[in-house]
């Protein structure tokens, strides 16, 4: 852009303020260019960016290989829809469904979509193949889920945010708190009429919250005991993130780490999206195997985008990229470094009271009252010490960098971290 017609940090907020809905209350601060972990604002300020569009780059931002995905694909052909078929789609879902051992996937674009058609999926194999009488079908659900932001996922949610004056809300669903065995095996024993468990296998938005080691493990088998099936929400925690190819892989006792075929925690259902692009395009997924993916038939779901050919190109790319980059057992490395270096840090604090997280989707947790500013306030000190990153509810801060990041960038990381905590220390 031209210095004629360059835009300031000020006008491009106030243009969003005056011509935008108001639904998201950003960090002042606008970005213009990123490359690898780092973004630049408007003004030539470079940060470390530690939010990844909420764990969506974690390819690093225009990742070259798949940025000439994106425009090669482009270049040749966009959109198709679903009424004819492209040469970009067969080759991706033969990719995509070896890439993570499954029969069968089902394009859409955005995370709530994959969601949603997960939720259908289930629902239609709870009265086909379970014989769930019609319209009985429940699915289970977790309390301070977060699954996106359709009318049918807020109606499960505990958000009154996110609910609020949304209604009437979709039925159905059975809410059980998170991390609590007991409680899913007391409805599953109760109810013949359950069709699926849906579950984050890291809870993100309630504030990266890490289940108890043998959650996942001890869910899916009771899952089987009922014939239920196990749905994962890996939209944010798939892809690397959590130093597993998959999160809902990471506590079995597999010593891969770009594996899920473990028996004891592979997802039924698996749902991805965000880092399905590296962020460059809205792609989402949902796989299965035909046993339960045969119940879609011809009209019953879809979408004009799912499935486009720049998606398919893109989402091969990205996925590449993974496996080519080592980027699991980055994100795996560093994640370790980053909370034992945290710790070292925590042990003399009294502004943070923990750090946890797993791979390089962390957090730390402020040492004040629930609606402090606190944490909001180190998150601007943050971004004037040149890292970005965003509390989630109230006292909670998420770390999520890019996973191309060296050590060495890591610990520059790990001091900005530090010293802007020291400034708020009493
Ligand atoms: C917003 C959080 C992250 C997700 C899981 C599905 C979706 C998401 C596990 C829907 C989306 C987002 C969307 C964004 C904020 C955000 C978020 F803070 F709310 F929890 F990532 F941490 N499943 N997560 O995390 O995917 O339709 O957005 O593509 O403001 O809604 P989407």
């Amino acid at each position: 852009m031209s210095v004629l017609n360059a835009i300031s940090s000020k006008e491009a907020i106030e243009l969003e303020y005056k011509y935008g809905a108001h639904n998201y209350h950003p960090l002042p601060v606008v970005l213009q260019r990123g490359e690898g972990v780092f973004v630049w604002d408007v003004e030539g300020k470079k940060y470390y960016d530690f939010l990844s569009a909420y764990s969506s780059v974690n390819q690093g931002h225009c990742h070259p290989k798949i940025v000439n995905a994106m425009i090669e694909q482009a270049q040749k052909l966009t959109l198709t829809s679903r009424a004819f078929h492209n040469d970009q789609l067969g080759a991706y879902e033969e990719f995509i469904t070896s890439y993570f051992g499954y029969d069968k996937v089902l394009p859409m674009n955005t995370g709530a979509e994959a969601v949603e058609t997960a939720l259908k999926i289930s629902r239609r194999w709870g009265y086909e193949v379970k014989g769930i009488p019609e319209n009985k079908g429940k699915i289970i659900v977790c309390e301070n889920n977060f699954h996106g932001r359709t009318t049918t996922i807020i109606s499960f949610s505990n958000d009154p945010v996110a609910r609020k004056n949304f209604g009437p809300y979709t039925e159905g669903f059975i809410k059980i708190p998170y991390d609590d065995v007991d409680a899913l095996e007391d409805i599953l024993k109760t109810h013949d009429d359950i069709a699926g468990f849906l579950v984050e296998p890291m809870q993100g938005e309630a504030g990266v919250y890490v289940p108890a080691e043998d959650y996942l493990i001890k869910t899916k088998a009771l899952c089987a005991q009922y014939n239920v099936l196990f749905i994962a929400d890996e939209v944010q925690t798939g892809i690397a993130r959590t130093g597993r190819l998959l999160a809902s892989c990471g506590n079995c006792s597999c010593p891969q780490k770009d594996c899920s075929e473990s028996p004891d925690v592979k997802p039924d259902v698996l749902i991805l999206g965000k880092a399905l692009s590296g962020g460059v395009y809205p792609v989402s997924a949902v796989l299965a195997n035909n046993s339960i993916m045969d119940v879609i038939t011809p009209g019953s779901h879809g979408s004009t985008f799912g499935g486009n050919p720049i998606a398919a190109a893109v989402a091969v790319a990205a996925l590449e990229v993974i496996k080519d980059d080592e980027l699991t057992e980055n994100a795996d490395r560093l994640g370790k470094l980053f909370r034992a270096q945290l710790n070292q840090y925590i042990a003399t604090s009294s502004i943070v009271k923990l750090v946890r997280g797993k791979g390089l989707l962390n957090a730390i947790v402020i040492n004040d009252t629930e609606d402090s500013d606190t944490a909001c306030n180190i998150c601007l000190k943050l971004r004037d010490n040149g890292l970005l990153a965003k509390p989630t509810h109230g006292n909670i801060i998420r770390f999520a960098p890019p996973l191309v990041m060296t050590e060495d960038q890591l610990l520059e990381c790990v001091g900005i971290i530090v010293q802007t905590l020291k400034s708020f220390e009493v």
